[in-house]
């Protein structure tokens, strides 16, 4: 007898009927884009992936790199021009890469292919990339084609979950070979108001179609990805997040899925979850009977969520770092972001030059066959092992077995929850920080099932941190620690946490905003998913006195504009990180006129260009648009606080 929640949950763990698949389901996706949807043609893509050689195929070249204890490289690129992006993937080629992450722009992921085009005429008319990414629906098949034959190696796109079928489609059809299935990736840094319903709805179609696939004899893999890591916590959630989407492609169909392990900075921790994750997957991939689902090989990933190096010396010390994880980890591929990270979109160099880096430190190390153990080690992967374990196995049980009803009923319940995270239906209770040795531990456990044995361990290496810096570790810890390797450190040194706390907004400040608070609207423009940098500044603001409109990501320019009308607002602080805002703004300050709130206070922050770029550029565009301050990127907080309660005084607001 099921309960009424159960009832009221539409999705289950059962394969789509292929029957539903080709002709209700399939229909619908491909209607979106005629002009390239209808080069989708499954038989025809069928043959044509069988036509294509081995290297073309991800899970063969995966097992490859396995069996002949290499490491290959896997970084993420993906330009609009065609010929730029062949001009990239030779060149990568030349340094060995024949893995490609490919990545699809912010528009495509959210199937707004109007403003993909828009931008793709701009990048060939002005010779300057004016998307972050490669638009596959737009360039279609034939086109996508002659990009895949362009060079040895295989490819494996990303999307976000609003495009994620048609993108599988287009990229199947055109010789790609593997994609991401990972939904908690959409509900940690992708997609604001998606439900789990809808997520795992989107997820099974792309498992579908790969599994479609597979039972003609052609093996498409999927990485899973899990609840990416948004901040300084244990990999127990991601890991158990993706054996739960390994669990939902299988049963769709899916012959081969790929670990992605996230490197968090702490070698022994790192090691031991990376160690622990291929017998996990296996446990319950054989538990529910997928015993003919593979695991070609493990990808080690530079944790995609810390704030990056901005100086080159620090950046190669970080990629040189993730390097040596690797080499000293069961991985057969590793995704290293680029010098260039937080700068911007690569340059065809700064890829060149990091890969060489990383690749020296592969074969060097690797070719030693050192086995690195150590007691710290044994004792981080049976905390991993028994965590996950509680947490796939809690969730399986309020499903009554059922994975996708228990990760609805999970993720409402906060048993399944992860920190920063950017979908609005996140519990958000749990919070982390780093131990004395940088190993990453909760501060809050909220509503997580961490058994009694790992949460134990874990507060006793807190206390441990706490005593030495005689404090108690919080929210603004969480915070150093994230930005700590962009510095560095893998936590900060006693001096640098006497200047973060002098690095305070002033009590002056305090009072006087308390006084009379105005109204401050805050987020992220356009389809923008970067969260993390909003979600501090609206915190700041609100211990600061202010009353705070918190729009989070993804906000379109409208919503900005209706949010300050309704609230009376005295300000707008934005923030964009993926470089397409100058697109996402034209006429803001006319929509501000049009709505009667012409004068409004505009502030503006993050990496406002695609690519490496002067900052002087946007603060004149971004002026031109009407913004009274424009912040280059990771600028600090307090002091545009600062400015903010100048700019209020001298208007009379405070
Ligand atoms: C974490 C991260 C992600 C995470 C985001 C997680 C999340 N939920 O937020 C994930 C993995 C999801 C992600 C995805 C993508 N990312 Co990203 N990401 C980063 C990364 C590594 C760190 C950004 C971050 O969080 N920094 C820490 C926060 C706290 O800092 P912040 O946001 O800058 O905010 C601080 C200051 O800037 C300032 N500030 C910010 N806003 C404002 C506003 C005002 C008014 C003021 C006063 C101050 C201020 O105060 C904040 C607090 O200190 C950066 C590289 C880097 N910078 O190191 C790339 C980066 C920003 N990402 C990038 C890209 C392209 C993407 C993608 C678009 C890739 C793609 N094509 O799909 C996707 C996004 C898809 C989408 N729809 O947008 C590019 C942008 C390229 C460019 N502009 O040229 C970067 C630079 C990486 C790169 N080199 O390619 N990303």
């Amino acid at each position: 007898m099921t309960d009424s929640m159960t009832d009221s949950i539409n999705v289950r763990q059962r394969r789509i009927d292929e029957d539903v698949f080709l002709n209700e389901l399939r229909p619908q996706i491909l209607s979106v884009y005629p002009k390239t949807g209808a080069e989708c043609d499954l038989d025809e893509a069928v043959a044509y992936q069988k036509s294509l050689p081995d290297d073309k195929n991800f899970t063969k070249s995966l097992a490859k790199y396995r069996a002949e204890g290499k490491i290959g490289l896997f970084p993420r690129s993906g330009v609009p021009v065609v010929e730029r992006e062949i001009e990239l993937l030779q060149g990568l080629n030349a340094v060995g890469v024949q893995l490609f992450p490919f990545t699809t722009d912010s528009y495509t992921r959210n199937l707004q292919l109007d403003k993909a085009q828009q931008g793709l005429d701009e990048s060939i008319r002005t010779g300057s990339a004016k998307l972050n990414g490669y638009p596959i629906i737009t360039h279609g098949v034939k086109t996508t084609r002659r990009v895949v034959e362009s060079c040895v190696g295989a490819f494996d796109p990303r999307s976000s979950r609003v495009a994620n079928s048609f993108v599988g489609e287009v990229a199947f059809a055109s010789g790609m070979s593997a994609m991401p299935n990972s939904f908690f990736g959409w509900i940690a840094g992708y997609d604001k108001l998606a439900t789990a319903e809808e997520c795992i709805t989107t997820a099974q179609y792309l498992g579908r179609l790969i599994g479609y696939y597979a039972e003609r004899g052609v093996i498409i893999s999927t990485d899973c990805h899990g609840w990416l890591p948004n901040g300084t916590i244990p990999m127990y959630i991601n890991i158990a997040t993706q054996i739960i989407e390994a669990l939902i492609s299988a049963e769709q169909g899916v012959k081969s899925v790929v670990p992605l392990m996230n490197f968090q900075g702490n070698l022994a921790q790192d090691v031991a979850e990376i160690r622990a994750a291929e017998g996990l997957f296996r446990k319950y991939l054989d538990k529910f009977g997928y015993t003919d689902t593979l695991i070609p090989g493990l990808i080690g990933n530079q944790s995609s969520l810390f704030a990056f190096p901005r100086d080159i010396g620090n950046a190669y010390g970080y990629i040189n770092y993730t390097a040596m994880v690797a080499a000293l980890s069961p991985i057969a591929a590793c995704s290293v972001k680029t010098v260039d990270e937080a700068l911007g979109v690569p340059s065809v160099e700064s890829h060149m030059q990091t890969y060489q880096s990383a690749n020296w430190i592969f074969n060097v190390v690797r070719q030693q066959g050192i086995s690195f153990d150590s007691a710290q080690i044994a004792i981080e992967q049976r905390m991993c092992e028994l965590a996950v374990s509680a947490i796939v196995d809690k969730v399986l049980d309020m499903g009554d077995g059922d994975v996708a009803v228990g990760v609805v009923k999970a993720l409402e319940a906060g048993v399944l929850d992860s920190p920063f995270s950017i979908n609005v239906n996140v519990r958000d209770l749990c919070m982390g920080a780093r131990d004395l040795q940088g190993a990453c531990r909760y501060i809050e456990y909220g509503n997580l099932p961490i058994p009694d044995e790992v949460r134990a361990y874990n507060d006793e290496k807190i206390r441990e941190r706490e005593l030495a810096e005689h404090r108690k570790l919080g929210y603004k810890t969480t915070l150093a620690d994230f930005w700590s390797l962009s510095r560095g450190y893998i936590i900060d040194p006693p001096e640098r946490i006497a200047d973060a706390d002098a690095d305070e907004v002033t009590p002056e400040i305090v009072a006087a905003v308390g006084k009379n608070p105005p109204t401050i609207v805050t987020g992220t423009v356009g389809v923008d998913s970067h969260v993390i940098g909003t979600k501090i500044i609206s915190r700041v603001l609100r211990e600061t006195g202010f009353n705070v409109i918190a729009l989070g990501a993804q906000t379109p320019a409208e919503e900005f504009v209706e949010a300050a009308r309704d609230n009376g607002a005295s300000a707008i602080l934005i923030t964009s990180l993926y470089g397409m805002a100058q697109m996402d703004l034209q006429g803001f300050r006319d929509k501000l006129e049009a709505a009667g709130i012409g004068d409004i206070l505009l502030y503006i922050g993050g990496n406002l260009g695609v690519g490496k770029h002067d900052f002087a550029d946007d603060e004149r565009a971004f002026k031109a648009l009407g913004f009274d301050r424009v912040y280059p990127p990771d600028a600090p907080v307090p002091p545009s606080i600062q400015n903010l309660y100048d700019d209020l005084k001298a208007r009379g607001v405070l």
